[in-house]
């Protein structure tokens, strides 16, 4: 405790010094939001972080996340500093769709307007008509089905699958996946629901179309914490990364969250569910953002332009 309060303290002290300023998502450990609230800095879902970077008179942001969400600051933001703690945290979706595959995917069926999630490179945003996050999918789905238009989704086939679904869109799936929200377990969450009945289900819709089917709300982090402080529940089961217990806690003191069963664990799991990547946003990488020369993230001025382009037209769409 006392080591955590000195690394704290110097990561403040440095923060100011730099005219810094931490992004953080909800998917980061408690230690992490909490420093990030402390310091006026904000904890939040990849799209208001998308938002808050760029709306922030800071010169440089600290983005504790996942790379994808550094590059989007980037890109956004292209003449402040965008450090993170490490550029190692990626994400199963990004890693599961490589530009040049997607780009032939593309050119292979021209027809289609080419939708991607947030989780996805810089390249990939680039060659996209359209960025999209959890929060946002089935608005736009909406928005081009109405429009005749034909959809590539990529890279997440769930919430693909789960935007067709809700929306009756025309579309080409990419094959990809949350390594974190693909493990939930239908029946792991039904054998839940069987001890504590009055339980309502949350569910991101990046799980399985089993595991949606069990939710009594489907929604992005921010939307899940909106339903936790709405519904009338006492108890609550979570099918998202554990990360979001801390504002799910903070925002709703008086109810109880448990965390949905995942693979071979129990009900009490509380390990699980929890993204690797977002796990190594620890204090001590964040306390070295500074001093390193290997943690700024850097995108080519011209792919940057061209990704530019939907991302602009997602924080339009969504303001
Ligand atoms: O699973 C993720 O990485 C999410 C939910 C990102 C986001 O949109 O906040
Ligand atoms: Fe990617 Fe899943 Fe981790 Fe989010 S939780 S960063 S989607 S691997």
């Amino acid at each position: 405790p006392d080591q955590e309060e000195a690394l704290k303290a110097r990561i403040k002290q440095r923060l100011a010094a730099e005219n810094a300023v931490i992004v953080a998502h909800y998917y980061t450990s408690p230690a992490i939001q909490a420093l990030a609230e402390e310091t006026g800095g904000c904890v939040s879902d990849s799209l208001e972080m998308a938002r808050f970077g760029h709306d922030h008179p800071a010169r440089t942001l600290v983005v504790a996340g996942v790379k994808f969400m550094g590059e989007t600051a980037k890109i956004l933001t292209p003449d402040k500093r965008v450090l993170m703690p490490t550029l190692e945290a990626t994400c199963s979706l990004d890693l599961g769709c490589p530009a040049d595959e997607f780009a032939a995917f593309c050119d292979a069926h021209p027809d289609r307007t080419v939708v991607v999630y947030a989780n996805t490179s810089a390249a990939v945003k680039a060659r996209a008509d359209w960025v999209v996050t959890s929060s946002i999918a089935l608005d736009v789905a909406e928005h081009l089905a109405a429009r005749g238009e034909k959809i590539i989704w990529a890279p997440d086939k769930h919430l693909g699958d789960y935007v067709r679904r809700e929306t009756g869109a025309d579309i080409l799936m990419w094959d990809g996946a949350c390594i974190v929200h693909e493990e939930f377990k239908a029946r792991g969450i039904a054998d839940l629901k069987q001890v504590y009945p009055d339980a309502a289900v949350l569910v991101h819709p990046e799980s399985p179309a089993p595991v949606l089917e069990l939710a009594d709300r489907v929604g992005s982090t921010t939307q899940i914490i909106r339903a936790a402080q709405e519904m009338d529940n006492e108890r609550f089961i979570v099918a998202t990364d554990q990360g979001i217990f801390y504002k799910l806690q903070q925002q709703a003191p008086d109810k109880e969250f448990l965390i949905a069963p995942t693979a071979g664990k129990g009900a009490t799991c509380r390990s699980c569910a929890n993204c690797p990547w977002m796990a190594m946003n620890e204090l001590e990488a964040l306390a070295g953002v500074f001093d390193r020369d290997d943690n700024e993230v850097f995108v080519d001025a011209a792919l940057g332009e061209r990704a530019m382009v939907p991302l602009r037209r997602m924080l339009d769409f969504a303001a």
